[in-house]
This record gives structure tokens, sequence and C-alpha cells, in this order.
């Protein structure tokens, strides 16, 4: 498929099914931690600045956001998890809102999901990988922020996220940074080969 990257626009938020583009358009959502660096994952797969908002606050985007690609598909921004002040009831109304759409969108192609690569995986990093291979949803790993660890040490450092997350060889793993571009052609040949 050909798309043009450049001609991305936001769509719409959606709390529930009911606010979901009624079309057939391929979906790709990303799912990470809050500041993992998802808007920036966004805004330089789509070669903008500002496209998707990078928040100094964390966590205040609790609706999904659902991005326009060319006509041709969509990305879908699913709010950060694991933001420590936010109350258990914000917290299950988050859950639901993301449940309903991974478990019932039939748009939805693969999940982006994202870690970083500096770090061992959160339990709630570990907890989002088992509930996609749980339903069978296609996962795309990005380790984000790459440009801060030695490239000498990119192996070590791949090695330890996909031991602890339990890493299903078939999946997809990208070492991506929104600062030097890395990675970004490898995530886009991914992400076309799940539409
Ligand atoms: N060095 C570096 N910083 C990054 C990268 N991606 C995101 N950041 C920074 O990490 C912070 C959180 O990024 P953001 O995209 O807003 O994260 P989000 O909360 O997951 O949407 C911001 O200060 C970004 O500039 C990256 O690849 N490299
Ligand atoms: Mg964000």
């Amino acid at each position: 498929m050909e798309i043009n990257t450049h001609n991305a626009e936001i769509l719409l938020s959606a709390v529930n099914k009911s606010h979901y583009p009624q079309d057939d358009l391929p979906e790709i959502a990303l799912a990470g931690r809050s500041n993992v660096g998802k808007s920036s994952f966004i805004n330089t797969m789509l070669n903008r600045k500002n496209l998707a908002r990078t928040s100094g606050k964390p966590g205040k985007t609790q609706l999904l956001n659902f991005f326009n690609i060319d006509d041709k598909m969509r990305f879908v921004d699913v709010p950060g998890y694991g933001y420590a002040r936010v109350s258990k009831k914000e917290r299950e109304k988050w859950g639901r809102m993301i449940e309903e759409y991974l478990t019932t969108r039939e748009n939805l192609r693969a999940v982006v999901s994202l870690v970083d690569l500096r770090h061992d995986p959160s339990a709630d990093d570990v907890q989002m990988y088992e509930f996609l291979k749980y339903y069978e949803i296609p996962v795309i790993i990005v380790a984000t922020k790459a440009d801060k660890i030695p490239r000498g040490k990119w192996n070590k450092h791949e090695s330890a996220i996909k031991k602890k997350l339990n890493f299903d060889p078939s999946d997809d793993f990208i070492l991506f940074s929104s600062v030097s571009k890395a990675g970004m052609d490898q995530a886009w040949d991914a992400i076309l080969e799940k539409l």
C-alpha cells in the first residue's frame, strides 16, 4: 500500500465504541506507560513536530485519539498506563475503555507496544504484552529512547527486555529513537505488513 505519511491529522477522540469511526480502515493502536515516548513516536513516524502532543503532564490524555493517515489507515493513541497519581476509579475506567477497544475493534490490525530501552519492562508493560498475546493481537514491540543507550549496549538491553516479557520471537522488536529517527523505516515496514 502507498501511504503519504505527511497527510495526517487528528480525526477524533473517543471514550467508547459509539464514538469510534464507522468504516473499515485498518488501525494500529499504540500503547505504553506514560512518558515512554508514545506521542514522540507518532510525531516522528508522521514527520510532524506536534501532531500528537508531547505532554509535560503524563496521564492527562484519557481518551482514545484517532489519527487519520492519508485516508488509508489510522493510528489510535491509547492513553498511557502506570500513572501513579490517577485514582483507582480513573484506572478502572481507563481499563474498561482500553479493553473494549482492544478486544472488540475489528479494524485493529496490530498494537505497537512501547517500552523504554533503558529499563526492564514494568509490571504494567508485562501485563499489556500478556494481554495482547492472550487475545492473539499481533504485537510490534518498540523500544524507545535508543539514543540514550550506546549502540554497543543495545543487544544487552534488548535481551533483558525480551526475557522479562517472555517475548514471542514471531513478534517484531524494533529499537527506536525519536531523536535520531533510528528504527523509523523498520517500524513503518512492520506496520504496513500488518495492514
Ligand atoms: N532522548 C529521547 N527522548 C525521548 C524520546 N522519545 C520521547 N522522548 C522524551 O520523553 C518525554 C516523554 O515523551 P512523550 O512522547 O510525551 O511520551 P508519552 O507520554 O508516552 O506520549 C519527552 O520529554 C520526550 O522528549 C527518544 O526517542 N529519545
Ligand atoms: Mg503522549
